[in-house]
């Protein structure tokens, strides 16, 4: 894994410093390690922004660069290639249907088992300090991408919340707008999409709440204004787009779970030794490249193993 600091969104650092010092920086940032600049900047520099498109301009990932040994995936292929049923179910339809979603105003609420529980703002979710982290994404479908993105540690969000100890599990909720998302009135998924976690697994320091990728502000068909980034599991439980997100004593209904629970777990962790019932999961395609490579045991994340020491990895549940 990638961590890398990213300074709060809306200092425009390329406006106040010389273009050529301004690439200098850059470079001495790559060499030394971001987090330590960006820790230095002060809060005062987060200002309100109109949509902002350059969440970071101190963006350090390039396009081309190495992420682990891997090469980050285009950003054209990932605003372009997607799963985002609401707005249609063939891989072109988002990026060509999602400008209709309207991510302002937006408001997260935030309750069931919590003592704290709150109606968050986007606006001051952006202001938060934060973190670029290129994770492998792996679909359902045996395609797969790597992607820089740009949020922060979902349990450091959660926490916040003060989860009572009756939070077993955490519960997200995406839009649902007939008029921002005309697919959905053709009944393909039980609207509005829902999934869930584990609390112990939405703590895990690898689980992540994506707000951009590559340094601008997340396009519309990856998931605006805030989604889920949860590199272990198969891509389905990555729910994008959230307004809502519930404490729960009980396991929540997941969307792909209740259409088809013999092919899509609650879990759903990447394992290449179980099969889809329709497909094989031993390997993948990482969009752009020619042939098949082998997937990898929670997609190459065994840091999370420790989270299923009790599960029979072989069941679907
Ligand atoms: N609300 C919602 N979230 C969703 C989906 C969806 O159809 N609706 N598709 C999921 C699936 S199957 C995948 S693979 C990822 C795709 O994310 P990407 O298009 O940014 O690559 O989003 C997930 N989150
Ligand atoms: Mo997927």
């Amino acid at each position: 894994m990638l961590i890398r600091i990213l300074p709060p969104h809306a200092l425009r650092e390329s406006e106040i410093t010389p273009q050529p010092l301004y690439l200098n920086r850059r470079q001495v940032l790559a060499g030394m390690g971001a987090d330590v600049a960006a820790l230095s900047l002060p809060l005062s520099a987060c200002a309100k922004a109109d949509a902002p498109t350059d969440l970071a301009p101190l963006k350090i990932a390039a396009e081309h660069e190495q992420a682990g040994g891997e090469t980050v995936t285009p950003f054209s292929t990932v605003s372009t290639y997607n799963n985002y049923y609401e707005f249609g179910t063939s891989k072109s339809d988002p990026a060509e249907n999602a400008h209709t979603l309207q991510t302002r105003p937006w408001t997260v609420e935030v309750d069931g088992e919590c003592e704290a529980p709150a109606r968050v703002d986007i606006d001051s979710i952006l202001a938060r300090r934060l973190e670029q982290r290129v994770y492998r994404h792996r679909c359902v479908e045996a395609w797969s991408i790597v992607v820089p993105w740009d949020g922060f540690a979902l349990g450091d969000f959660l926490k916040q919340f003060k989860p009572t100890s009756k939070a077993k599990y955490v519960a997200f909720q995406t839009l649902y707008d007939p008029k921002q998302m005309p697919e959905t009135r053709h009944g393909i998924l039980d609207w509005p999409y829902v999934e869930g976690l584990r609390i112990d697994e939405a703590m895990h320091p690898l689980a992540f709440l994506s707000v951009g990728m590559y340094g601008k502000v997340l396009p519309n068909q990856d998931g605006a204004p805030l989604r889920l980034t949860i590199p272990w599991k198969y891509g389905f439980k990555s729910i994008k787009s959230i307004v809502r997100i519930r404490f729960t004593e009980q396991r929540p209904p997941t969307t792909w779970n209740k259409m088809a629970s013999n092919e899509y777990g609650f879990y759903a962790n990447v394992n290449p030794h179980v099969d889809h019932p329709r497909w094989s999961q031993a390997r993948e395609r990482r969009l752009g490249e020619l042939f098949k490579r082998d997937t990898l045991m929670f997609n190459g994340y065994p840091e999370v193993a420790s989270l299923y020491s009790g599960l029979n990895l072989r069941m679907n549940y």
